[in-house]
């Protein structure tokens, strides 16, 4: 098996441990994750030193980072298949950043617009974690010397800097770190707010947002409550311009079935959203019913959680000091 693995190409993404699950990202990204795991070779790790750039609440953190696994593992991520792990559990992530930050231009950093907004955002606390912040996620990722990186929009432009200073190094020291492309899917569904169809479904929107722990009557309120359209037609018909709305409702139905918006309109004809929201409703909770029950039983075995965790750790170590011993070497510091 493990030779089989040899060929295929690496991949490697990070998720920070900030909040809980929710349909968006099992739709938009852990679902797709799942079915990569036959073509790829994949590491996805719990970036909970990324978290602490934006205070957190010590308890909380800690149970989200188990919960969160237990979470990610009822979702399809086997943890045989994939090597599924904490970051702060691999020491060689903070001493890979601290070499690369003497790799990285403070123009480059004060560039990054995630930066930009989150020192809006959090303008009390615009600490240097913050503004290093990419330079721990070059290091997250060059340590694994993968061929791509799976991420939203968003963090482009983070891997984008990843390749400039994986660059930059392999240009004074030879080729030390593969130089990763970024993966962004273009069909991973993108699931908007069941009150706000024009904004992405977020945790920041609890009404709107559908957890994958929720259970089945909030699931079924949730869609109750959807936003349909303000026109009085009344009926199911694909049009994400005017009826963005319904348009998202039909979206989610499709990636669960996988039947075309064509069929759901013949399904759904003449019969009106009182009947298509819960009909949606039901799905999902058809959909997150065993996935819900999967996380609760996971999250109950501490023991199982911590073993996957504990081997998630070695098997990433293994590859991470691997590099970390050819930076330490090529910089020069001196071996004993
Ligand atoms: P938010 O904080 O807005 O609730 P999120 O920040 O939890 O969302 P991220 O941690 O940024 O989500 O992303 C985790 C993964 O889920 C990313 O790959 C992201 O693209 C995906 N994702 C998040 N929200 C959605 C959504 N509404 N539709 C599709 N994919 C999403
Ligand atoms: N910055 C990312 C999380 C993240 C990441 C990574 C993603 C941290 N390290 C390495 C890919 C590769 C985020 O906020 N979504």
């Amino acid at each position: 098996m493990e030779e089989v693995k040899e060929t295929k190409k690496r991949m490697l993404s990070g998720i920070q441990p900030s909040g809980d699950l929710h349909l968006g990202n099992y739709l938009g990204a852990i679902k797709n994750w799942a079915d990569r795991v036959n073509d790829y070779e994949c590491y996805y790790f719990m970036a909970d030193m990324h978290t602490i750039t934006v205070r957190q609440e010590p308890a909380e953190l800690r149970r989200r980072s188990l919960n969160q696994l237990a979470q990610y593992i009822a979702c399809g991520l086997d943890p045989e298949q994939n090597v599924l792990f904490l970051q702060s559990h691999v020491p060689a992530h903070a001493q890979l950043s601290w070499v690369l930050n003497c790799y990285t231009m403070f123009g480059e950093l004060s560039r990054m617009t995630q930066f930009k907004d989150k020192s809006e955002k959090h303008h009390d606390n615009i600490n240097a974690g913050l503004f290093t912040y990419p330079v721990l996620m070059a290091a997250d990722i060059l340590l694994y010397q993968p061929d791509y990186v799976p991420v939203g929009e968003d963090q482009k432009q983070h891997v984008e800097l990843t390749r400039d200073i994986a660059q930059r190094f392999n240009s004074i020291y030879g080729d030390v770190f593969k130089v990763p492309e970024p993966f962004i899917s273009k069909q991973g569904a993108r699931i908007y707010g069941l009150t706000t169809p024009g904004d992405k479904m977020s945790k920041s929107i609890p009404e709107g947002c559908v957890f994958i722990m929720d259970d089945p009557d909030t699931i079924a309120r949730k869609f109750k409550k959807a936003v349909t359209d303000s026109d009085t037609e009344n009926c199911v018909r694909y049009d994400r311009e005017n009826k963005p709305g319904v348009a998202n409702l039909m979206n989610i139905y499709s990636t669960i079935t996988g039947k075309s918006y064509e069929e759901i309109e013949a399904e759904f004809a003449g019969m009106g959203y009182g009947k298509f929201k819960p009909a949606v409703g039901e799905a999902v909770i058809e959909q997150l019913r065993p996935i819900r029950e999967e996380a609760e039983r996971l999250m109950k075995d501490k023991a199982y959680l911590d073993d996957i965790y504990k081997q998630g750790a070695e098997r990433a170590a293994y590859v991470a000091n691997k590099t970390l011993r050819k930076v330490y070497k090529k910089v020069g510091f001196y071996q004993l």
